[in-house]
């Protein structure tokens, strides 16, 4: 007789692999603010702590270094989120009539 042999573990030698799990971090974008010769210090300021939720101590730091380096982080988020924080900020910005530009880039 053939066939079915309750003595063997009858797997053909395949084995089941669990599957991996293929959830991902979504990636991270840093919120940019880039240094510019016009809009004013304090105005710097007001952006970092009422949009990216600094202390006036931070958002001052954060400000200078821009200011002396050219570029600054304001802070890192999801794709989305970063979106809208360079919109609603280049927004204020021009409808303050400065020309301060935020940016992201992906990290
Ligand atoms: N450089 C500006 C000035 O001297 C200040 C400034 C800081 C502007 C940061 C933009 O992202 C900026 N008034």
């Amino acid at each position: 007789m053939s066939g079915f042999d309750p003595f063997k573990d009858n797997d053909d030698g395949l084995a089941v692999q669990e599957a991996k799990p293929k959830l991902k971090m979504p990636p991270l974008y840093k919120v940019i603010l880039l240094n510019d010769d016009f809009t004013p210090m304090d105005f710097v300021i007001e952006i970092l702590m009422n949009f990216f939720a600094m202390p006036e101590e931070k958002a001052t730091q954060v400000m200078l270094q821009i200011h002396t380096q050219g570029v600054g982080v304001c802070g890192t988020y999801t794709k989305d989120v970063a979106e809208t924080k360079v919109y609603i900020v280049n927004e204020y910005s021009r409808e303050h009539h400065h020309p301060l530009l935020c940016s992201m880039e992906e990290m």
